[in-house]
Parts: C-alpha cells; structure tokens; sequence
C-alpha cells in the first residue's frame, strides 16, 4: 500500500515517512493500548474536504446532549476553526495543524491525547486532515475507522480511492437531504464501496437535517 503524502515536498516527505514508519507503528500500538486501558473509544473520521466530518460531530454531540462523555482532536493543516466550532457545541477540544501534510499520524495523536486526556469510558473523535489519500495510511491507534463520502461527491469515489475505502470499518454516506438535486447513484455507491471492501458497514444520513442518524448511533454504541 502507498503510504506517503502527496501533500507539500513530496521528495523530502517521503523520506522522513519511510525512515519513520519502525516508530510510528510502535506509536500507534502504544496509543492503542493507552486507548483501550482507558476504555476509550476511539473513532478516526475521514473524508474530503467539506464532506461533513465536523458537522456529524457537532450533531452527535447535539443529540447525545451531554449522556456520555465525548472528546475531540480535530486535524487541519491550518486554523482551529473545526475546534472552535466542537466548543461552541459545548466540548472541550484539541486542535492539530499539520502544516505542509495532509494526515494525522500516530505521534500527533499521542501529543493530543496528553492534551485532550479523554475520561475513561468516553467517546474520542478524531478529525482528520480533511481529504481521501494521505489518512489512509496511517494507523493511529484508533480503535475504529470511518470514511464519509457526501453526495455532492460522486458516486464513484470509492474506486478511484479504493485505499481510503479499502481499510475503513463504516462508510458514511452524508448529506441525503441533498439527493434530490445531484448526480448520485446510492445503489452504484454502495456496490463500489463492497467492491474495494466486502467488511466494510455502511449507512446513509444527513449530519443537518438528521436522517438516519439512529444508524449512526446504533454503530457507535455498538
Ligand atoms: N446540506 C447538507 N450540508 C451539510 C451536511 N453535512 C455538512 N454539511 C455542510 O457542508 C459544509 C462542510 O461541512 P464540514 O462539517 O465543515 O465538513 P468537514 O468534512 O469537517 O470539512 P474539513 O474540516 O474542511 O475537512 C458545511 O457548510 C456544512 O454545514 C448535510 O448532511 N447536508
Ligand atoms: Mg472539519
């Protein structure tokens, strides 16, 4: 699998990521040991950008309405517009800014995790660098991933990045209230999803507007 960044200096990040990868492996287990001694899970949200990964955490925190403990790390090459957006929903968060690179890796996490030092027993979002290549790549020591694909993406996003797709335990589908007014094959969606990964669920909402967000949850709390 292709594991470097296509983002910034391509050369010198290459370099730096294959000469890193020993580590960063190590990196990940421990963060998925701190993780689940814990009893946190960990869920590592990705997609393009704009696909909507800030608003379905926004809503999830909405809806839960404060009945279980829930952190955020939010990734982005600049800015703490996404963190700030989660503490105006009412939950504390850390922002990453990754500069030249386009993903999270497993170092930033354990960084943020010293930062955010989720509760034992709460809900984690991690908020990827908003697009479809570079995050797949990297294992954070999540316990879970999910890719979400919008609409207003095209239906064929899961081949042409089958790596995303491929290692990922949820797809969410969002923003079906927009269905109506795009090109978009649900059924075609759904069979190119199988097609790069036969494991992998997948459900269909709209962070917004609220539909079919009980899937959502009945994932989440599964
Ligand atoms: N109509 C509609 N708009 C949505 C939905 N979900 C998100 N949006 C809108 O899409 C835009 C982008 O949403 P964000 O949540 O910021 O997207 P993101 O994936 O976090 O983007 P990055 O952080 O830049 O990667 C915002 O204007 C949202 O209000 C949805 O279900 N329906
Ligand atoms: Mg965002």
């Amino acid at each position: 699998m292709r594991t470097t960044c296509g983002c910034g200096q391509v050369h010198e990040t290459i370099f730096v990521e294959q000469r890193g990868y020993a580590h960063h492996d190590e990196m990940a287990s421990l963060n998925r040991e701190r993780l689940d001694s814990l009893g946190v899970r960990a869920v590592n949200l990705m997609g393009s950008p704009g696909s909507g990964k800030t608003a379905l955490i926004e809503r999830t925190i909405q809806d839960l309405g404060g009945r279980r403990s829930i952190a955020v790390i939010e990734g982005d090459q600049e800015t703490t517009l996404d963190a700030e957006r989660i503490r105006r929903a009412g939950v504390e968060a850390v922002q990453v800014n990754t500069g030249a690179r386009g993903h999270l890796d497993a170092l930033a996490l354990d960084l943020a995790l010293d930062e955010v030092d989720p509760a034992p027993g709460s809900l984690l979002f991690v908020e990827n660098v908003g697009n479809l290549i570079c995050p797949a790549g990297f294992d954070l020591g999540e316990s879970d991933r999910v890719a979400l694909v919008s609409v207003t993406e095209g239906t064929d996003q899961p081949l042409k990045y089958p790596y995303m797709f491929g290692t990922v335990d949820l797809v969410v589908i969002n923003k079906l209230d927009l269905l109506p007014y795009v090109d978009f094959d649900l059924d075609a969606c759904r069979l190119h999803i199988a097609s790069v990964n036969p494991a992998a669920t997948v459900i269909t909402v709209s962070a917004t507007r609220g539909d079919s967000l009980t899937d959502w949850y009945g994932w989440l709390f599964s």
